[in-house]
C-alpha cells in the first residue's frame, strides 16, 4: 500500500444539508432538552454544565475499523469502503462531522503505511482530523520481513526476531512524531497454544527487555500503552494476559508506560469497571479501546450488548477524574479510543452509534448524585446507593447528546443525515474495490 493516491474533490456530507435537517428537528429537540434540563434541575444539576463537560470528551477512531472487518471464516467487503489511509481518514472525518466528538484517528502499521507522512498530516488537518495513538503490528508476517512472528515477536526465543519487532516499534514512534501522535500502543499476540511450549517467566522477561528499548525511544510527552488480552491468537497462554501483568510491566518500565484497557479482552463476568478503578488509583490507566462483546473479543459496537457495563466504566472514570482534581488539581486524562470490527454494518454508521453510546455513558456518569451516593454508602443503605447509579443510568440523556453535537456543528440525527447524503453510494462509484485483506481483529 505504499503508493497513495486520493481523490482531491472531497465528497463530505454537506453542512447545509445537516443544518437544514437540524432546523427541521429543532423545535422537538429544544422541547426535549428543556424537559431533561428541568428533570436534572430537580436533582441540583445544571444541564448546561453537563453539556459543557461533554464537549470536552474526545474519542479516537480506529483506522482499521473503517473497512469491513471479518471473522476467521470470511470477510464481506462493503462497496465504497476505503482503500488506503487517506480514504480511511476521509471516512473518519464524516463520523467527526456528524457526531462531533471523534477528532482523531488511531493508525495501525504497516496497514496504514504511506510515502509521505507530512502530506498525510496536512491532509488530515484539512479535514479537521488529528492522530491518536499509533499501533504497531508484530502479530502477523509482512511480505518483505526476514523473521517470522509465528512463535512470537517481542518475547521470541530468537534475538533476531525480537530485534526486528523492536525496530518496527521504533519506526512506528518516528512516524508518530511526524503525525503529532502522543502515544504508542503495543499489543502482541505472543503466547503459547500448549502447556510446555514456552516458559512463562522467560517469555515475560524477554518481552520486558524488548519493551525497555522501545520505552527509551518514546518521547517524554508520550505514553507507551500496554494492551493486555487474555487469549487469542494464542489459546493456552498469552504473555501479557491481564491487567496484573500489564501494570507490573508498566510499573517496571517507568512513568511513560501505562495500561490500556480493551473492554473485549477479559474473561466473561470480569468486573472491568473495578480494573479501571484499580489502574486509575495507581496512576496507570493510560487508555481505552471501547467496544462491546457477548462471548469473547467480539469487537462489537460500543454499548450494543452491555450498556450498563459501559456506564459503570464511565462512573469509575468520572470518579477518578474528580478524585485527581481534588488531590492533584487534575491530570487524569486517559486516551479514549474505539477498537471495533464492523462485519455486517457500514462502519460509519456503527461508529456514529458507538459515539452516541460512549457519550451517553459519560453523561449518565456525570449526572450521578455523588453527594447522596456517598451518604448512602456511609450509612450502608445498599438499595439507595445502588439506586443512585440506577437512576442516572435509566435517565434518557439523548437531548444532552444532541445539544453537544449541535454545538459542534454536527447533526441532531447523525445516521439519518449520513444516509440522506448518499456518501457511501458516491464512494462506491469513485473508489476502486479493495482486495480481500485480513479483518484486523486486535
Ligand atoms: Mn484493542
Amino acid at each position: 500500500m505504499g503508493d497513495m493516491t486520493h481523490d482531491q474533490t472531497l465528497f463530505a456530507v454537506s453542512q447545509d444539508a445537516i443544518d437544514r435537517d437540524n432546523q427541521r428537528l429543532m423545535a422537538a429537540h429544544l422541547e426535549d432538552y428543556a424537559a431533561l434540563g428541568a428533570r436534572l434541575a430537580r436533582s441540583g444539576i445544571d444541564i448546561e454544565d453537563v453539556v459543557e463537560k461533554l464537549l470536552t470528551l474526545e474519542v479516537g477512531l480506529p483506522s482499521w475499523g473503517m473497512v469491513s472487518g471479518g471473522t476467521r471464516f470470511a470477510r464481506f467487503p462493503l462497496p465504497g469502503e476505503p482503500n488506503n489511509v487517506y480514504e480511511k481518514i476521509e471516512d473518519c472525518s464524516v463520523v467527526n462531522q456528524l457526531a462531533g466528538l471523534t477528532p482523531r484517528v488511531s493508525l495501525h502499521f504497516p496497514w496504514d503505511k504511506s510515502d509521505d507522512y507530512v502530506a498525510l498530516r496536512q491532509y488530515a488537518e484539512e479535514l479537521g482530523m488529528g492522530f491518536d495513538a499509533i499501533n504497531s503490528n508484530t502479530f502477523q508476517d509482512q511480505a518483505d520481513q526476514k523473521q517470522s512472528y509465528k512463535f512470537g515477536s517481542l518475547s521470541h526465543a530468537n534475538p533476531a526476531t525480537r530485534q526486528q519487532a523492536i525496530e518496527h516499534n521504533l519506526e512506528c514512534i518516528e512516524i508518530g512524531k511526524v503525525l503529532d501522535s502522543k502515544a504508542l500502543t503495543v499489543w502482541i499476540g505472543d503466547g503459547s497454544n500448549f502447556p510446555g511450549q514456552v516458559e512463562f517467566t522467560d517469555t515475560l522477561e524477554r518481552y520486558l527487555d524488548s519493551l525497555r528499548t522501545i520505552y527509551d525511544a518514546v518521547p517524554d510527552d508520550w505514553r507507551l500503552l500496554i494492551e493486555h488480552k487474555m487469549f487469542e491468537p494464542a489459546f493456552y497462554s498469552t504473555v501479557v494476559q491481564d491487567w496484573g501483568t500489564s501494570i507490573l510491566c508498566a510499573q517496571t518500565l517507568g512513568p511513560k508506560a501505562q495500561c490500556l484497557v480493551d473492554l473485549g479482552h477479559h474473561a466473561q463476568g470480569t468486573n472491568i469497571e473495578m480494573i479501571v478503578a484499580r489502574l486509575a488509583q495507581f496512576g496507570k490507566l493510560g487508555g481505552f479501546h471501547f467496544n462491546d462483546s457477548k462471548y469473547g473479543d467480539d469487537d462489537l459496537d460500543s454499548g450494543s450488548i452491555n450498556p450498563f457495563q459501559l456506564f459503570l466504566v464511565f462512573n469509575e472514570l468520572v470518579y477518578a477524574e474528580r478524585r485527581a482534581l481534588e488531590k492533584k488539581g487534575g491530570g487524569f486524562n486517559p486516551a479514549y479510543m474505539m477498537d471495533q470490527s464492523h462485519n455486517v454494518t457500514d462502519p460509519i454508521e456503527s461508529l456514529l452509534n458507538s459515539a452516541r453510546a460512549i457519550a451517553g455513558a459519560y453523561v449518565k456518569a456525570l449526572i450521578v448524585d455523588r453527594k447522596a451516593l456517598r451518604e448512602y454508602q456511609e450509612n450502608n443503605d445498599v438499595i439507595m446507593a445502588h439506586n443512585c447509579l440506577r437512576l442516572a443510568f435509566e435517565t434518557d440523556v439523548r437531548p444532552a447528546l444532541a445539544m453537544a453535537r449541535l454545538r459542534k456543528g454536527g447533526a441532531i440525527d447523525p445516521i439519518a443525515n449520513y444516509r440522506a447524503s448518499g456518501y457511501r453510494a458516491e464512494k462506491s462509484r469513485t473508489r476502486t474495490p479493495r482486495p480481500i485483506l485480513s479483518g484486523g481483529i486486535v
